[in-house]
């Protein structure tokens, strides 16, 4: 079947912008927060509304798409991939952040077909950056071409990590070895508090690399694209292939950095999306 890719993505970027409005409107403003699986990890009535505003919007206009929402996920259903064309959605990416009106937030949205990426859009409406990528097309922000640092030596990188959504003792053990087993070997360690926007600052070069564990589909399917499309690696945190549904990555400016990375990391078990 042939796919109207200019097209899927105008309708996107049409959704996307009503959805940073949203977004705009909400970011200053109290916000009604519940926790989901503990009290770190969040949820406002504003992540509700833009991924019901995004999903009814892309269902109404491509009916036989999927999708996979990380609220609609929360609310218990299924996160399935397929090969039919699914938009990946995390409406407010950095609710923590966005919660503490910190404004690095993003709506992160990837489109995959086959299960291979397609689109990809991080948009941060309260700096008014828009990071996009169409498969085989390169990386844009707001419409103008970028390209990751192309950094090749740990000792000369910024990389940028979390330590997660996740209260259990033993992740912040890892969190903690593996930030250990960088800091004093690189320039320095960055936490941006979205990976979405982790991934869109190794896209455009300000960081040279960022790894985390214990991420979802929706963190990371339009800034795998982003990255890519604008020259950079992804992997795995095991050191191979980049597997979306894994909860765990590595990008970086150039594959000899990743793997760097990626060897010096301690492992975090943990089921797959
Ligand atoms: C969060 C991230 C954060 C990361 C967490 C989590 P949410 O997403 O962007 O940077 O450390 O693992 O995925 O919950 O704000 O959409």
């Amino acid at each position: 079947m042939d796919h109207d890719v200019e097209k899927y993505y105008t309708t996107c970027m049409k959704l996307v912008n009503k959805a940073a409005e949203v977004i705009e409107t909400a970011f200053y403003k109290t916000k009604q927060v519940e926790s989901k699986s503990c009290d770190m990890d969040l949820v406002t009535e504003t992540d509700k509304e833009v991924e019901k505003l995004l999903i009814d919007g892309l269902h109404l206009a491509f009916p036989d798409h999927k999708f996979i929402g990380e609220e609609s996920t929360a609310g218990g259903e299924k996160c399935i991939l397929t090969d039919a064309p699914t938009w990946i959605i995390d409406p407010v990416d950095g609710t923590m952040n966005f919660v503490h009106s910190l404004p690095l937030i993003a709506i992160s949205i990837g489109l995959l077909i086959n299960k291979k990426p397609i689109i990809g859009i991080i948009c941060n409406p309260i700096l008014k950056q828009t990071y996009t990528a169409k498969d085989g097309q390169g990386a844009f922000l707001n419409g103008t071409k970028i390209k990751v640092s192309g950094e090749t030596v740990l000792a000369k990188a910024l990389i940028a990590t979390e330590s997660g959504t996740n209260d259990d003792p033993a992740k912040i053990e890892v969190v903690l070895k593996n930030l250990g087993a960088l800091l004093g070997k690189c320039h320095g360690t960055r936490s941006l508090g979205s990976a979405a926007m982790n991934l869109a600052s190794v896209a455009s070069g300000g960081c040279d690399a960022y790894y985390e564990m214990g991420l979802h589909a929706w963190d990371m399917a339009a800034g795998q694209l982003i990255v890519e499309e604008a020259g950079g690696t992804v992997i795995d945190t095991t050191g191979g292939e980049f597997d979306l549904m894994s909860r765990r990555v590595v990008c970086a400016s150039s594959e000899k950095l990743a793997k760097d990375i990626a060897s010096r990391l301690t492992q975090y078990e943990m089921e797959r999306d």
